[in-house]
């Protein structure tokens, strides 16, 4: 398939549709301080950007590199910038066509994270209407600037090139660092692996006239799921397209959120709640019964192999196999959560085709318009030999979970409140037990049904593995928008 010549991926920012690539990744999260100088600031920073065209370049390279087997890592870096609502009032910016018309003042973009944490996602608070939360997210947050790359050093030094330009830390600044987070992939046999260990980055969004490269599994979306302003990018409920404006075509809203995991604590729980025999009536041994429950909890096994396809057993060269790994549909146990719980996280986040096929209730948007595109990187340390034998968490560690999508309302707020939170999702009118919540992301009483294979019935209840501690939604805009707009004189 060849990428369609409408997109224009130089106007695209990096992250959105190619993902930075990244050993490490710094968000700085800023408040600005002067909105005339941080225009002009602003269109120094611009060339910095990486755009998607560039971002194929630097993969092919780091292909390129791999194949020849060179030593060492390129010396790439991506920048990219995202702002808030309150950014976009401190600059005077119309964002008004950002914000879903069906929605109004109700549209996460427009309420802010802090708010929507409360109200929808669950979060647990710390006071009446404030999220618990680390204090600097409990601030006005007015932008992110994200910086990827191969080093530390590396991103060091393009960070401080960024703070040159906006005068960080001197009397000619215009941006105010709010806070600021270190990302790092895992190390050796971990790279690519969360803290609980499963392989994660596999399922994402095939995007309609910009992948090229098509492996069997979940249908193609529209490239206005991902992308503002393109076919597709119709908001809540609606059949024809939002209207935005121009600068605002061609961006994408980025959910971002600070999740720690309680990994000892995690491991702890597989380990004292180990399924006794598998779906075929095989007796496991307790260290095999702890790795279905966590595979069974999470819809893959750590390998990243779906337990859809190979529901008792890992499979390591499935789980590497791109034309297989993400092909499963949870067809045919429609009803049945013999090979997989109907709360499973993979599940629940993306059901495939559960909510396509009778008698379950036909679903209000196709669970296409409901995907999003993840960028999420891991922080913390490794779980020290001490965190381990005493099964709690002594540092902390967790996902700078990272989704892009068109609607927030559509994607990741839905998914966290209608599916992950909900313990009737999903809904098959026939089945004889409630699914529970995500045991990972659920908020609320975490329960679910449907771990022992042998016995779906059994609801097995847990703690809290994954606590939200800070966040923001932010839109990440095309170069075009950056510079006729947010930079542009007033
Ligand atoms: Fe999730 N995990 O380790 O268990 N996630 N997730 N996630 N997640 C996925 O398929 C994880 C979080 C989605 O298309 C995998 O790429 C962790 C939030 C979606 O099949 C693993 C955290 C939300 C998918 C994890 C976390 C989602 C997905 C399998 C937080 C949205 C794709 C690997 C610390 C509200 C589903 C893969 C599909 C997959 C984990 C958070 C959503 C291993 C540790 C907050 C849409």
């Amino acid at each position: 398939m060849s990428v369609d010549p409408t997109l224009n991926l130089t106007n695209i920012q990096g992250d959105i549709l190619s993902g930075l690539p990244k050993k490490t990744q710094t968000y700085i999260f800023f408040d600005i301080t002067n909105v005339k100088k941080f225009r002009s600031d602003l269109r120094n920073f611009i060339p910095l950007i990486k755009t998607v065209a560039q971002v194929l370049k630097d993969r092919k390279a780091i292909d390129d590199h791999k194949k020849q087997k060179l030593p060492g890592l390129l010396p790439i870096v991506g920048v990219n910038i995202a702002f808030s609502h309150l950014g976009f009032a401190k600059l005077g910016v119309d964002d008004s066509t950002l914000v879903d018309p069906a929605l109004g003042d109700n549209d996460p973009f427009k309420s802010g994270q802090k708010k929507d944490a409360v109200t929808n996602l669950g979060d647990p608070v710390k006071s009446a209407g404030t999220p618990d939360w680390e204090a600097p997210f409990l601030q006005d947050i007015h932008g992110v600037i994200l910086i990827s790359g191969d080093s530390h050093l590396n991103v060091n030094k393009k960070r401080l090139a960024i703070e040159l330009i906006f005068g960080v830390n001197t009397p000619l600044a215009s941006i105010k660092e709010v806070t600021s987070i270190v990302g790092d992939v895992r190390p050796g046999d971990e790279s690519g692996h969360e803290h609980f260990g499963f392989l994660d980055g596999i399922s994402n969004p095939v995007v309609d006239g910009f992948d090229t490269v098509i492996n069997p599994g979940p249908k193609i979306v529209q490239q206005g799921v991902v992308l503002t302003g393109r076919p597709g990018d119709n908001g809540q409920g609606q059949t024809t397209p939002i209207p935005r404006a121009d600068w605002a075509k061609d961006g994408s809203f980025l959910a971002f959120r600070y999740l720690f995991q309680q990994v000892p604590e995690f491991n702890q729980f597989l380990k004292a709640n180990p399924i006794a025999k598998d779906g075929n009536g095989k007796v496991l041994t307790p260290e095999q019964g702890s790795d279905l429950l966590g595979a069974r909890m999470v819809g893959r096994w750590k390998s990243g192999a779906p337990i859809d396809i190979t529901p008792f057993q890992d499979d390591p060269v499935l789980a590497a196999d791109p034309k297989r790994n993400n092909d499963f549909k949870f067809e045919g146990e429609i009803n049945s959560q013999l090979r997989c719980p109907f709360a499973a996280h993979v599940r629940k986040t993306n059901p495939r085709n559960d909510l396509e096929v009778p008698p379950s209730p036909t679903p209000s948007i196709p669970v296409e318009l409901r995907r999003i595109m993840r960028r999420g990187v891991q922080f913390g340390p490794e779980v020290t030999k001490e965190e381990a034998t005493a099964g709690k968490t002594q540092h902390g560690r967790g996902l700078l979970f990272a989704a892009y999508q068109s609607s927030l309302a559509n994607g990741f707020q839905f998914l966290q409140h209608s599916w992950a939170n909900n313990q009737n999702f999903p809904p098959f009118e026939t089945q004889p037990e409630q699914p529970g919540l995500d045991p990972l992301i659920g908020q609320g009483t975490r329960a679910m049904s449907g771990l022992d294979p042998l016995n779906e019935q059994k609801v097995l209840a847990m703690p809290a593995f994954i606590i939200p501690r800070g966040g923001e939604y932010f839109f990440s805009p095309s170069l075009s928008g950056l510079k006729a707009t947010i930079a542009a004189t007033a």
